[in-house]
């Protein structure tokens, strides 16, 4: 056998403090080298000692496997997740961020439904700010993903939209929130390396206070993230409230003897998770996400100016009345990929409106445009 519990040349207490130097800021993530020591895939941060729903019962959440890290579906086509998900991260180089992103393709998004599962994969990827020697872990560390095509939640394929937070990062601070995750769920112990990686959620409490762009949880309850979990966040009322970057390996076992840590696997107390705040991300991300929503209802006869035509216009964020007669443009407005209708609730006296449904494109602005016809025309047509 090659396992061994804390032995090697190295007595464990001096390997314990030359790894915890290490571990705070360590990423547990598929793209920073998978370690397949003994067999082990050690990696990516996941909950441990959560809960593991009934297959699909969680889809409504948008929360998908990324092959070693997790995500957040934002819209159909659109995943939030962590940088170092994106592109790899190796803290033993200078710098520690690989020269490239992931390529188109890459990455392969899943989503688990009740009988079966919905993929799709990375057509391009937004990354923050910044380049390879100002990039960080923790505050900061998110990118998006936007698919080439949509992942079906609910039966639908352009319905979906999770908020981000839209509160000050301080007011997360001792919140209690809703965790999911694709990480490892069991640590190491004896002689057994942490793995068991599957979808789980948890509730978990932000500490307090919150603030330079990081939030922390703690292991309570036993309830910690780990490697797998990285991306993934956590739930406040429906939104998005972060994404988690590290975690703190607080005790490991030196599983294959070699007399250093092998992440994950080998790693035996996680004692907590940072995660990098809505704030960071908020309007890089919406800035992507949401198109202009540009409703132009015209009229046939020309109608009197100020005549009103009053509509509701719906889209996965939001629902809200407007005059549609004329045209206007409102910035930052339909989720990309999500579909708008607008439906004339009230129509000018002897016209009707139709009925406008368009998805909104994953750049440039929605247009809802469409004639309403007077009630001699309407009969004259039909
Ligand atoms: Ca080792």
């Amino acid at each position: 056998m090659l396992i061994h519990r804390n032995s090697g040349a190295v007595s464990p207490r001096s390997s314990w403090a030359l790894a915890g130097a290490f571990l705070a800021t360590l990423p547990g993530c598929l793209s920073a080298e998978p370690d397949d020591t003994e067999g082990t895939k050690a990696v990516h941060e996941r909950i441990v000692n959560g809960t593991v729903p009934a297959r699909g019962a969680l889809q409504g959440f948008g929360v998908v496997s990324l092959g070693g890290c997790t995500g957040t579906l934002v819209t159909n086509r659109h995943v939030l997740t962590a940088h170092h998900c994106v592109r790899g991260y190796d803290p033993t180089t200078s710098p520690p961020w690989a020269a490239a992103v992931a390529g188109p393709g890459a990455i392969t998004a899943t989503l688990e439904a009740p009988t079966r599962n919905f993929q799709a994969v990375n057509e391009s990827i937004l990354e923050p700010p910044g380049d390879r020697t100002t990039w960080t872990l923790d505050a900061g560390d998110y990118s998006l993903i936007m698919l080439d095509a949509p992942i079906t939640v609910n039966d639908a394929t352009n319905l979906f939209y999770n908020p981000i937070y839209s509160d000050t990062d301080a007011s997360l601070a001792s919140q209690n929130v809703y965790c999911i995750g694709y990480g490892l769920t069991t640590e190491a112990t004896g002689m057994t390396p942490a793995g068991n990686g599957k979808l789980t959620s948890a509730n978990m409490t932000i500490a307090s206070p919150v603030s330079s762009g990081v939030f922390t949880r703690n292991r309570s309850g036993n309830v910690v993230g780990f490697a797998g979990d990285s991306g993934s966040t956590c739930f406040l009322n429906g939104s998005i409230t972060g994404v988690q970057s590290t975690c703190h390996c607080a005790n490991w076992i030196d599983l294959n003897g070699n007399g250093k840590m092998d992440l994950w696997g080998e790693c035996s107390n996680v004692s907590y998770c940072h995660s990098t705040t809505p704030s960071t991300f908020r309007t890089a991300v919406e800035d992507e996400i949401l198109a202009p929503l540009q409703i132009a209802y015209d009229s046939l006869p020309a109608l009197p100016p100020g005549t009103a035509a009053i509509a509701t216009v719906t889209n996965p964020r939001t629902s809200f009345t407007m005059g549609v007669l004329g045209s206007v443009t409102i910035p930052r407005m339909a989720p990309r990929s999500g579909l708008v209708t607008v439906v004339v609730d009230q129509e000018p006296d002897r016209t009707m409106c139709p009925r406008v449904e368009v998805e909104a494109p994953m750049s440039g602005t929605a247009v809802a445009s469409a004639r309403c016809l007077g009630d001699g025309l309407v009969s004259a047509l039909l």
